[in-house]
C-alpha cells in the first residue's frame, strides 16, 4: 500500500493544530504508521529542502522549519500521496480552497501548516529521512473491509 509522509510544521504545533490535521486523515481513513514530535537540524532541514536551495526563501525556509518542533508523520493508503495534497490544499493558503487544510487554517504562503511529499519519489526519500524501519509500524485494521 502507498505511504506518504506529512509533516505539522511548527506554526501548526504553536498553533494546537496536530490533532486537527491527525483527525483529517484518520477520518478520511488513512493509517496512520508511524508518528514522532521532534526538532529537525539545520542538516535534515538543508536535506528535506534540498531541491529549493537555489530559491531566494530557502534561508529562511530552513529557519523556520528549525525554529521549534515539528510533528513528522507516515501514512498509508490507497493514492495516498496525491490525495493528502488535494486535502492540504495549495502551498500559497491564499489560493488554498476552503475544506482543505491550508485554506482553513494558513494566511501566508512561509507558514502554511503542514508539508506533504508531492510524488512517490519524494515520499520514499523523505520516509527514509525522517523515519527508521522501527519507528513505521506494521498493523491490520478491521475496519479497512469497509473502505476497500
Ligand atoms: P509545497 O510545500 O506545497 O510542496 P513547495 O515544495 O513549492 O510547496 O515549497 C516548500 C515550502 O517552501 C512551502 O510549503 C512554503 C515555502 N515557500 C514556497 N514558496 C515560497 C515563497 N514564494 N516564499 C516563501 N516561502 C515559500
Ligand atoms: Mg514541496
Amino acid at each position: 500500500m502507498e505511504q506518504t509522509f506529512l509533516m505539522v510544521k511548527p506554526d501548526g504545533v504553536q498553533r494546537g493544530l496536530v490533532g486537527e490535521v491527525v483527525k483529517r486523515f484518520e477520518q478520511k481513513g488513512f493509517q496512520l504508521v508511524g508518528a514522532k514530535l521532534m526538532h529537525i537540524s539545520s542538516q535534515l532541514a538543508q536535506q528535506h529542502y534540498a531541491e529549493h536551495r537555489e530559491r531566494p526563501f530557502f534561508g529562511e525556509l530552513v529557519e523556520f522549519i528549525t525554529a521549534g518542533p515539528v510533528f513528522a508523520m507516515v501514512w498509508q493508503g490507497e493514492n495516498v500521496i496525491a490525495t493528502a495534497r488535494q486535502m492540504m490544499g495549495a502551498t500559497n493558503p491564499a489560493d488554498a480552497a476552503p475544506g482543505t487544510i491550508r485554506g482553513d487554517y494558513g494566511v501566508q504562503v512561509a507558514m502554511n501548516i503542514i508539508h506533504g511529499s508531492d510524488s512517490p519519489e519524494s515520499a520514499e526519500r523523505e520516509i527514509g529521512l525522517f523515519f527508521s524501519e522501527e519507528e513505521k509500524v506494521a498493523y491490520e485494521k478491521t475496519i479497512d473491509q469497509w473502505i476497500y
